[in-house]
């Protein structure tokens, strides 16, 4: 097996599961159902990630307009399509498979709504800005599920929103380095996946049941998050009947200080008091707040 095979990658230091727990269905937004895996009491912060949610929303319910600053937000569709309008006029549908990724920075108030009717479904994350990228321009990478790129072997399917993975590696651009990884395990099969020493890491079980970390450990089933220990890579092992799909995320530590009101992420509490303002007033990047209305 060739080098570039992730496969054939035995970690030195493995990744074990230091944390576990279940995210459980909370409401949020209005009428949305999420469950929250970092963000919640138990895991407030796992530096550079603020949030992951697992989001399900019928109709008419959503997440109507709302401000962010000073971070980024990820969205990865798992079912049905969602759309979002923001107050510069940027519109954007994304469907099962397709990712948007959000540069907040230094200021967009948004809607982010179901499109068809029936359960739709994704995952949400919020990765944390530098200092120095926190008032940064709004941005939009929206990558639709064919230009998403995947590899495939023995049994293991992954496909690379951000980072690497078996030799291939995505085109997005994450201003705090990142890396997330969608698998699917075939029943019986087995991946090692190489993760930057320095970074911290987590994995979310979207669908199945799974071993990680180590081969004696107990199976993780849906919906569970698994805080991962220092290391530079994570084996797991699918020795159920049924497939497994679980998202590897992992991000280099910031390692600043986190100020936090809602929707607004700085590093003091003064620039949370100033950024109350700029969106009160609609200054310093919130200027079209005064002016715009999704008509959700
Ligand atoms: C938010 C409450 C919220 N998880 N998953 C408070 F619900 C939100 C918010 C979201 C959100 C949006 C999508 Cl599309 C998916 C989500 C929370 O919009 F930003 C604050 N402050
Ligand atoms: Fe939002």
């Amino acid at each position: 097996m060739s080098s570039e095979s992730g496969q054939a990658f035995i970690s030195g230091k493995p990744r074990t599961v230091v944390k576990k727990f279940l995210a459980r269905a909370q409401r949020e937004g209005d009428g949305a159902v999420v469950r929250r895996s970092i963000g919640r009491p138990e895991l407030k912060y796992l530096d550079p990630f603020l949030m992951l949610d697992e989001f399900t929303v019928s109709p008419p319910a959503g997440f109507p307009d709302h401000p962010h600053r000073g971070f980024e937000t990820v969205t990865y569709m798992l079912q049905g399509a969602f759309t979002h309008r923001d107050f510069k006029g940027h519109i954007g549908t994304i469907r099962a498979g397709d990712v948007q990724w959000m540069t907040a920075g230094r200021g967009i108030v948004h809607s982010e709504m179901p499109v068809g009717e029936g359960i739709q479904t994704g995952l949400q994350l919020w990765i944390n800005l530098s200092s120095k990228d926190k008032m940064v321009e709004p941005n939009y990478q929206e990558m639709l599920s064919d230009d998403i790129k995947r590899a495939e072997t023995d049994g293991v399917e992954v496909k690379i929103i951000a980072g690497e993975s078996m030799g291939v590696e995505s085109p997005v651009y994450t201003r705090t380095p990142t890396m997330f990884l969608d698998f699917t395990l075939q029943s019986k099969a087995q991946v090692n996946q190489k993760i930057p020493e320095s970074w911290n890491s987590f994995v979310y079980v979207i669908e199945g049941e799974g071993v990680f970390g180590s081969l004696d450990s107990s199976p993780v089933s849906a919906h569970h998050v698994l805080v991962l220990s220092p290391g530079d890579g994570l084996s797991v092992w699918n020795k159920s009947s049924k497939a497994l799909r679980f998202a590897l995320i992992g991000g280099e530590p910031l390692n600043e200080p986190v100020a936090r009101y809602g929707p607004f992420v700085m590093n003091t509490h003064e620039e949370i008091d100033q950024t109350i303002e700029d969106y009160q007033h609609c200054k310093n990047g919130f200027e079209m707040a005064k002016y715009w209305k999704s008509q959700q």
